[in-house]
């Protein structure tokens, strides 16, 4: 037993930001039936290609637990197949271009009347407005929703991060709507429209810096490395570099071996009640009251005399010293030492998934745990693989209707197949 068993979700989405919302769904237990188009599929499928052949990392790590049925929607036999997915299906999720899916003939109105229990999440750049056309990726998202301002070093160019705040963070956002949306649906009988823009995500995991724009209108933000440089504020929230957003002064120290090695780095907050620990492990009892120490607000600069301590260890050296003494310290991890950590296999954070074509690939697994509903990591779907299966099995058709739907062209390439 799954939380979401008996849920199907008739998955039109691509690229990542719709994929990482249904791939979620999928782990927590729904059947995701991704329509893809006949002789393509998902653009990722064939980007970033690794292996001659096979379908990419790009694809297969934002598409586990998934079935792939291929279905020309703008084909009349396609669109009579997908009104059938749509009667079917319990949730629609779709992040084509605006308009994308009207253009197709399924207007939300229509989608009402063939099905008034559906669910249709979208996953669009901007909401409503002047930008609501707008074609958006992951960095565009970065920059409109204030992540992009607020990230990188005060005297530097805007950065964007590496953790994809605008597609996963955004499938993240559609994912809770629409179970929501499912569990308002028990009461009210009705499916309803779920969107999230992508501007609107990162915003959200912004919040912090909004904060601080109108903290800014009280005088400079004191906690900022930036006052305690003597730089003066503009009228926009700064970037803060490594500073800590929570007030405490912290940032990034280096580590032992850090002349060679680009991660040999801690983080390391001097909070309130871990400072007197902090002075007595460095071997520095006498800062716990001396001026210009004891006081978080005077510690800004401190940091630079730490580090002296922290170069003279590894930085797992750190991790270990300071945890049982509760003092808040984080290992920059690679990737390589991540992939390879074996307290993240032993949780199934990261999964070693078999693929047909590509063979053993590392992929990050479900980030939620449930007690009662446990998941299994199974690979991405092949192009195509389970189309007759759902066309079958899932809407019934009979073994002529197959041949017919066959015939017309609605499955496959037919530029592919007359060129065989
Ligand atoms: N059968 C027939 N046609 C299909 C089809 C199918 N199974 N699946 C898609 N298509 C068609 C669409 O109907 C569309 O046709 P029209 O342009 O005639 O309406 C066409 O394929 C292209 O779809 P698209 O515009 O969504 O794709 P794109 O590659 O041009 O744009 C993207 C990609 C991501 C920029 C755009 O989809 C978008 O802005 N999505 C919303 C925001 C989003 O999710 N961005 C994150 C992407 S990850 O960084």
């Amino acid at each position: 037993m799954k939380a979401l068993e008996g849920v199907k979700i008739l998955d039109f989405t691509h690229v990542q930001s719709g994929p990482t919302c249904t791939q979620l769904l999928a782990w927590l237990g729904a059947d995701v039936i991704k329509v893809e188009r006949p002789g393509v599929g998902d653009a990722t499928r064939k980007q970033l290609v690794d292996v001659p052949g096979a379908d990419s990392l790009y694809f297969t790590m934002l598409n586990h637990n998934k079935r792939s049925i291929t279905l020309n929607s703008k084909n009349a036999t396609g669109k009579e197949v997908l009104e059938r997915l749509i009667k079917t299906c319990d949730v629609l999720v779709e992040n084509f271009a605006p308009g994308a899916l009207d253009r197709m003939g399924f207007t939300w109105e229509r989608i009402q009347e063939l099905n008034p229990r559906m669910i249709m999440a979208s996953v669009k750049g901007f909401g409503p407005g002047k930008y609501e056309d707008c074609k958006v990726y992951e960095n565009v998202a970065q920059c409109a929703g204030g992540s992009a301002s607020t990230t990188g070093f005060v005297d530097g160019l805007p950065l964007v991060t590496g953790a994809q705040i605008g597609d996963s963070g955004t499938g993240l956002h559609l994912a809770l709507g629409i179970v929501a949306a499912l569990y308002q649906r028990e009461k009210s009988g009705r499916g309803q429209k779920v969107l999230t823009s992508m501007q609107d995500g990162v915003l959200n995991l912004c919040r912090v810096k909004l904060r601080d724009q109108q903290r800014l209108a009280a005088g400079p933000l004191t906690e900022y490395s930036q006052f305690g440089d003597g730089v003066p504020f503009g009228d926009a929230t700064p970037r803060a570099g490594n500073d800590s957003g929570g007030g405490q002064p912290g940032r990034i120290l280096k580590c032992k071996g850090w002349e060679t090695d680009p991660n040999a780095y801690t983080y390391f907050i001097t909070q309130a009640p871990a400072w007197e620990k902090i002075c007595d492990l460095i071997g520095e009892p006498e800062w716990k009251t001396k001026k210009g120490y004891a006081k978080p607000s005077e510690r800004l600069d401190k940091l630079n005399e730490i580090e002296q301590w922290t170069m003279t260890r590894t930085k797992f050296e750190v991790m270990d010293l300071c945890n049982p003494l509760d003092i808040p310290v984080g290992p920059i991890l690679s990737m390589k030492e991540i992939s390879e950590d074996e307290g993240l296999r032993a949780t199934g954070t990261i999964v070693e998934v078999d693929h047909p074509e590509r063979g053993k690939y590392l992929s990050v697994g479900c980030p939620i745990k449930m007690s009662d509903s446990p998941v299994e990591v199974t690979r991405s779907p092949l192009l195509g693989e389970h189309t007759e299966e759902i066309l079958t099995q899932v809407l019934g058709y009979s073994a002529s209707d197959f041949d017919r739907i066959k015939a017309s062209g609605a499955i496959s390439d037919q530029k592919a197949a007359a060129a065989e």
